[in-house]
């Protein structure tokens, strides 16, 4: 029988090639979508005649039960939330509402309406936060360093429990950075591919960032959601850490993509502005992807060099004919 999935955070990078893969694998798929001035469907554009999409907020408990009983999911994605980090130092309650709380409002809308489904809910290496080990893996103690891993960490925490207080099958990907050519512009990786190729194009000459000292553990998203598919195909519920297992400092992944652009002196071509600083920062991530791979076989493959050029290659083709005229 064709399975059903129920994808919140349907607009976004990870929904986008989620909704993608679950399509491939003959799924009948409905995304959560909210509604805004002006829709933002530019992720699944050309997802949208083979997707039902329906309208809902992770604020609007009604909703949510709405788009539960409608789509009758066997597996619900709970990707959506206010993801940024910096905008949850500024926005902690709105974070804490949609990031945190959204998730029990979707879990109780499947307690009440879909208590045979399986939940995956998007948990996120944030919550490790300031570490005292590494790599980080499944045992890691949680430090959240911002109201956004705050968020992240109550919404973890509650899904245990709905697994453990009402028997629900809710796993956790505890997933560290993954990024795309449809990653939002304000996050690292895309600010700077899109940065390099205007500079590319004569369309800017610089980049203003912040700290080029914090080190993440960057992999490519395509493959991060086939291990949410993985991780809900699994017997039982379960949490796991996706990672690639290497880190790399933000100065690494500006000098990569500068070279990608065959751009040698990439530093008369950044400024640092103190206000891209995070009130309390993290400085380094690393994952052991290892369960991951001993338990689902997943394990990632774009390198960081690759990750960089897929990036700064795609917006520069992006930004091609919008070369300023000399
Ligand atoms: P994005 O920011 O690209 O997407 C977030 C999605 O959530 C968008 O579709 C957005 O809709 C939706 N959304 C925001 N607020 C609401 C709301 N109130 N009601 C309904 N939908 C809402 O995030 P990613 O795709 O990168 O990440 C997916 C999930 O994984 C997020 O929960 C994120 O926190 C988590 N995560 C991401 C990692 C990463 O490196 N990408 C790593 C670890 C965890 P709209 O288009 O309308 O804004
Ligand atoms: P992060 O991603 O906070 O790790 O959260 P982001 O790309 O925003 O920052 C990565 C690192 O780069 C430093 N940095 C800057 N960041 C941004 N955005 N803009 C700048 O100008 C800049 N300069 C330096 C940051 O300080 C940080 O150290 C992402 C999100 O996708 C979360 O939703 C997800 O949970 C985590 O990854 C895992």
């Amino acid at each position: 029988m064709t399975k059903s999935a129920l994808v919140t955070g349907a607009t976004g990078q990870d929904g986008s090639f989620l909704m993608e893969l679950l399509l491939k694998k003959g799924y009948r798929v409905y995304g959560l979508v909210r509604r805004l001035s002006v829709p933002n469907l530019g992720n699944i554009e050309h997802l949208i005649d083979r997707v039902t999409l329906i309208d809902g907020d992770l604020i609007d408990q009604s909703s949510l039960n709405s788009a539960v009983k409608e789509a009758e999911p066997d597996e619900i994605y709970s990707l959506a939330a206010q993801s940024f980090v910096a905008t949850s130092f500024v926005q902690p309650v709105l974070t804490g509402e949609i990031t945190g709380l959204g998730v029990v409002r979707l879990l109780e809308a499947m307690r009440a309406y879909a208590a045979d489904a399986r939940l995956y809910q998007a948990s996120s290496s944030e919550m490790f936060g300031k570490v005292d080990r590494e790599p980080q893996d499944e045992g890691t103690p949680f430090h959240p360093r911002s109201p956004y891993g705050v968020a992240k960490v109550y919404a973890y925490w509650a899904c245990v429990n709905y697994r453990e207080a009402h028997g629900l099958f809710v796993s956790n990907g505890i997933l560290f950075n993954h990024e795309s050519e449809r990653r939002g512009l304000e996050f690292l990786t895309r600010k700077v591919s899109n940065g390099v190729a205007r500079i590319h194009h004569g369309l800017a000459k610089t980049i203003t960032l912040g700290n080029l000292d914090a080190k993440r553990d960057w992999g490519y998203a395509p493959e991060f959601v086939d291990l949410m598919w993985r991780i809900l195909q699994h017997k039982e519920s379960d949490d796991f850490v996706g990672a690639t297992g290497e880190a790399h400092s933000v100065r690494e992944f500006v000098e990569e993509a500068f070279h990608v652009a065959g751009i040698s002196d990439w530093e008369a071509h950044v400024k640092i502005d103190e206000k891209n600083f995070r009130p309390s920062e993290i400085y380094n991530l690393r994952g052991d992807p290892g369960k991951a791979k001993r338990v689902l076989g997943w394990q990632a493959k774009t390198t960081f060099k690759e990750l960089a050029k897929i990036m700064v290659e795609a917006d520069i083709e992006n930004l091609e004919g919008s070369r300023k005229p000399k």
